[in-house]
């Protein structure tokens, strides 16, 4: 049974909820649901822990997260383990991305913001100078798509620069966040600096509208998002948002069409298509795309299917397979549920699948699925590629595949999204600007960035007399 971990405490409070296995349906784990009460607690809880946490010095906190990121890699397999209990996501995904990512997370805020100079401006007469503060109390949402990686990616930046944090991880993925409390307590970090309370959308509400709450941080839906929005917008509370995608991906005559299709079969199948980030739109140029559907069907249908997190995701995804096929669509590849003749044919797996033959506006190809899934269309120059890439509400993130150098920075300055990777997907560095445009988010984290998220400046200015000369 997961308790929620509040000022260093586990707290065995609230109704209780199960979590299943999608690979098999099965229950796993059992759960506390945070109630008004709870939410309350956890949020003093921070509150009282954060005026000690803000008073350390900023290599003081670099330090602490340093010895998390330790304690994560002493704990290495009971997270992989929890990870994979929720999500179904497979082994090897969860050892060489989720986990060591939320090391790579601890250590990387650690050095940047030890490294952070703060601005001074000279003028004649006067010196201005800044100094950054902790916001106070973050409230950081979760999904449950990586978990892990994401609740580090929040609560590293958060904690270093001075704030105390309570995290509400996606009610399908309480089991690595439960761990890291544990994590947290063994590493003697002071209570209440990070605090994890478990629930529904319905937790997550109490907590973002709680008076002791000072920002938000959330990843997740773009329809979430605008409800926290409205939620926090009486209080004006600091948001960064990183929200729904409609990534395209774009395939140009003069790419290495092997790599291009590799590529095509990691962002679009990657953890079932379940990531943020995956291509569902795929622009190819008509010289090349016969071929290239013809490669990428052959190669969808090699890849190991994954399970979806959810019965409900799968019956959404399933529900866009028919809407394709109603609107006379093309499946390529994929297009229903594997039989495996095993323990996962009762868990929530779907195919991974190729589609084409569908319009600009039809749905498929306007609405965010979250899937295994792929739109092929062609074009005919790279104008026209870009205005179909363009053409969405979304605008988080895009591949393209050349071997043309001045088309990839050309291209890639003119596509409308936050992310754009070129001749790969997926390649990180922490101390980038991350995050997307239009209905993708609002705000960027990632180095710096977070940074300036997590704390606020004042500005100091002193006058500076003349000495008579
Ligand atoms: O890699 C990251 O830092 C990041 N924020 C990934 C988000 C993926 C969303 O599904």
């Amino acid at each position: 049974m997961l308790t929620h971990f509040i000022g260093g405490q586990p707290v065995a409070a609230g109704k209780v909820f199960p979590v299943h296995d999608p690979v098999t349906g099965a229950v796993v784990q059992q759960v506390h649901e945070a109630d008004p009460e709870v939410v309350d607690r956890a949020v003093r809880a921070a509150r009282e822990a954060a005026r000690d946490w803000a008073a350390l010095t900023v290599g003081e906190r670099a330090g602490w997260m340093r010895r998390l990121a330790e304690g994560v890699e002493a704990r290495f397999d009971d997270l992989v383990a929890a990870e994979v209990a929720d999500t179904g996501k497979p082994l090897d995904l969860t050892r060489t991305l989720d986990i060591p990512r939320g090391i790579a997370n601890f250590r990387a805020f650690a050095e940047i913001a030890a490294q952070r100079p703060e601005d001074a401006f000279h003028l004649s007469g006067l010196l201005s100078y800044t100094v950054r503060r902790p916001l106070g109390v973050v409230a950081a949402i979760v999904p449950w798509n990586l978990p892990f990686l994401l609740m580090t990616w929040k609560l590293a930046p958060a904690l270093v620069s001075g704030n105390t944090v309570v995290v509400k991880p996606s009610e399908q993925t309480p089991s690595s966040a439960a761990v890291f409390a544990e994590i947290c307590a063994e590493a003697g970090l002071p209570p209440g600096v990070v605090n994890i309370i478990f629930g529904y959308g319905a937790s997550g509400q109490l907590l973002v509208e709680h008076p002791g709450v000072d920002a938000v941080t959330f990843t997740g839906s773009t329809q979430t998002g605008a409800a926290i929005m409205r939620t926090v917008a009486d209080r004006v509370k600091p948001i960064s948002f990183e929200l729904g995608g409609k990534n395209a991906g774009l395939v140009f005559e003069d790419c290495q069409i092997d790599k291009a299709v590799e590529g095509t079969v990691k962002s679009a199948f990657t953890n079932g298509g379940q990531v943020c980030l995956c291509t569902e739109r795929l622009y190819v140029h008509r010289s090349i795309f016969e071929d290239f559907c013809a490669r990428l069907a052959v190669r969808a249908q090699e890849v190991e299917p994954q399970p979806m997190i959810s019965a409900e995701h799968r019956e959404r995804v399933l529900s866009y397979f028919a809407l394709a096929r109603s609107e006379g669509a093309k499946v390529l590849a994929g297009g229903g549920v594997p039989v495996f003749g095993d323990h996962r044919d009762s868990g929530y797996f779907v195919e991974p699948t190729v589609v084409t033959g569908l319009s600009e506006w039809s749905r498929f190809n306007r609405e965010e699925i979250f899937g295994p899934v792929c739109h092929v269309t062609p074009f005919d120059s790279e104008a026209e590629a870009l205005d179909l890439a363009n053409g969405s509400d979304y605008g988080l993130a895009a591949t393209l595949w050349t071997t043309n150098l001045d088309r990839a920075h050309r291209v890639a300055q003119r596509l409308e999204a936050g992310l754009v990777w070129v001749n790969t997907w997926y390649l990180r560095d922490l101390r980038t600007p991350f995050g997307g445009m239009k209905l993708s988010g609002i705000g960027r984290e990632g180095g710096a960035r977070s940074l300036d998220f997590y704390s606020e400046p004042t500005t100091i200015t002193i006058k500076l007399e003349q000495p008579d000369v």
